[in-house]
């Protein structure tokens, strides 16, 4: 393992002013998203969806860092026959990949999940860096309840957790760490602080075990926030203020970065939250963005599956990735989105 190697990519996914697309949708999910649309989940679809935001030279080249892909997508050709990865490649962002399998039920645990796909991982990252993948990405799921999280789905997903990252390390490729606390359920912005905590030292202790190198990985958390259907709703500064106290409670200095996921969150709100932790520096790791829907339901509202409004669904990615480039900067301002409105 070159040590050296993973810092620098880790470093410069969360570089000031760039952050990640989570662009890795799996044909369940990508599903719903062009539902949502009228448009018909076809490998050519999705193609061309993808083609048309990493074709979006100056989203990609100036805000965008890292892309993270689907299997299906690391190995796709544009309608030019480029690969995709060469396409993310031109732009100077950097190719990655998701290589969880999904969850399961969690046994003994009712209404809790596992990720799986640990089998055979180290022969799937070998073709990964092959193609040019030079980060990765697995995603644990923790809901909130009644009752639940249990210690057992924090364990066992934490341990996988780092039993991917171990690999990914092995194989030369930066392990993107996501444990998610869902923002799904009526719990209050402490119950999150509190859940996602305990989410986060499991992790990192489980982290240090397989002896991962924190130097080379990004954290992908969930921020502390209120539940959805929780009546009262955190400010925008009490979200900031809480998930920068977890973060500097938990997270240890030598991780190099932290890129959040959106997790349902509204487009402008996830900016917002973004830039005003920002406020709240300085912080010992780079800070910044992995969004997929926040950076994604424009573009693909604008786009809506035809070829005439590909400019109009690039032109809303570019908006929304600028905005997210100067909240990881701390430099937003709602005033500026008024203005593309
Ligand atoms: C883009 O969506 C990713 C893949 O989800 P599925 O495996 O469920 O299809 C997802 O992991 C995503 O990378 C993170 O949840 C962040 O996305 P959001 O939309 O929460 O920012």
């Amino acid at each position: 393992m070159n040590l050296t190697e993973l810092n620098r990519i880790a470093t410069a996914l969360v570089a000031p002013g760039k952050g990640i697309l989570a662009a890795d949708e799996s044909s369940g999910t990508i599903k719903k998203r062009f539902d949502a649309i009228g448009v018909e989940s076809t490998e050519e679809n999705r193609r061309d969806y993808r083609e048309m935001l990493f074709r979006s030279n100056e989203a990609m080249s100036r805000y965008i860092s890292g892309v993270i892909l689907y299997d299906e997508t690391i190995w796709q050709n544009a309608k030019d026959g480029t690969p995709l990865v060469k396409l993310i490649e031109q732009t100077g962002a950097i190719p990655g990949i998701k290589v969880d399998e999904g969850t399961q039920p969690l046994p003994m645990c009712p209404g809790e999940l596992v990720t799986v796909g640990l089998d055979k991982l180290a022969e799937r990252l070998k073709k990964y860096y092959e193609r040019g993948a030079r980060f990765a990405k697995w995603r644990a799921v923790i809901d909130i309840g009644s009752g639940i999280p249990s210690m057992t789905a924090i364990s066992v997903n934490a341990h996988a957790l780092a039993r991917y990252a171990a690999l990914c390390q092995a194989a030369q490729i930066v392990p993107i760490v996501e444990p998610e606390v869902l923002m799904d359920g009526d719990h209050d912005i402490d119950r999150c602080y509190e859940v996602t905590s305990r989410v986060l030292n499991k992790t990192f202790q489980e982290l240090r075990v397989q002896r991962v190198a924190l130097e080379g990985m990004v954290l992908k958390p969930n921020m502390a926030i209120s539940g959805k259907k929780c009546p009262k709703q955190a400010s925008i500064e009490e979200v900031a203020e809480k998930t920068i106290r977890l973060l500097r409670a938990c997270v240890p200095a030598a991780v190099p970065g932290i890129a959040f996921l959106s997790g349902g969150q509204s487009d402008e709100e996830a900016t917002a939250h973004l830039n005003s932790m920002h406020k709240r520096g300085p912080l010992p790791w780079g800070l910044t963005f992995s969004y997929g829907r926040a950076l994604q339901a424009a573009p693909q509202k604008a786009w809506s599956g035809k070829a005439e409004n590909v400019a109009a669904g690039q032109s809303a990615f570019s908006h929304r990735a600028r905005m997210n480039g100067l909240a990881s900067k701390g430099e937003w301002q709602s005033s500026l989105e008024q203005k593309a409105a």
